[in-house]
């Protein structure tokens, strides 16, 4: 399923908690879901857990790493910030722009007061930034993992 340009709400209902639904929701470029035009992936409507699937068809992804004095860490493309970093989503992409310098990386973050989570693709001159389930679920360390450099498979916990 491609969103394409703009923002879109795209929604889907899980059967039971942990389930893994039948959808990859892709991208065509980074372009597709920016911070001032963003996409909504959810699936369900409260804190439901599930597996989601996301491709990026030109392919080139890495899972970003890094860490940077008073912003904070990422491992295996999940972010965490400092307990003391603004939990403004502005604030927060215009960090891991900067502390993230691969062109591909892709990172996972908490946002919005911590009531939402993201994903972060630096893009070079236009960044990805995706918002991930509804609530403040989050995507846990470890759960992440990436398959031929386009597929980015995560837990929603
Ligand atoms: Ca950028």
């Amino acid at each position: 399923m491609y969103g394409g340009d703009g923002a879109d709400y795209i929604s889907g209902t899980i059967g039971s908690a942990g389930a893994t639904i039948g959808i990859t929701f892709a991208y065509s470029a980074f372009s597709d879901s920016t911070l001032s035009a963003m996409d909504t992936i959810a699936i369900g409507t409260g804190a439901a857990t599930g597996t989601y699937v996301q491709s990026y068809a030109p392919g080139g992804l890495v899972l970003a790493s890094f860490s940077a004095t008073d912003v904070g860490t990422a491992t295996n493309g999940v972010v965490v910030f400092t307990g003391t970093f603004n939990d403004d989503l502005t604030s927060r992409v215009a960090a891991l722009n900067s502390a993230i310098t691969t062109t591909g990386a892709v990172a996972f973050f908490n946002g919005s007061g911590n009531t939402r989570t993201y994903m972060f693709i630096q893009g070079g001159s236009t960044d990805t930034v995706v918002q991930v389930g509804l609530t403040s679920s989050a995507v846990a360390a470890g759960s992440v993992t990436l398959a031929g450099g386009r597929t980015v498979t995560y837990n929603m916990a």
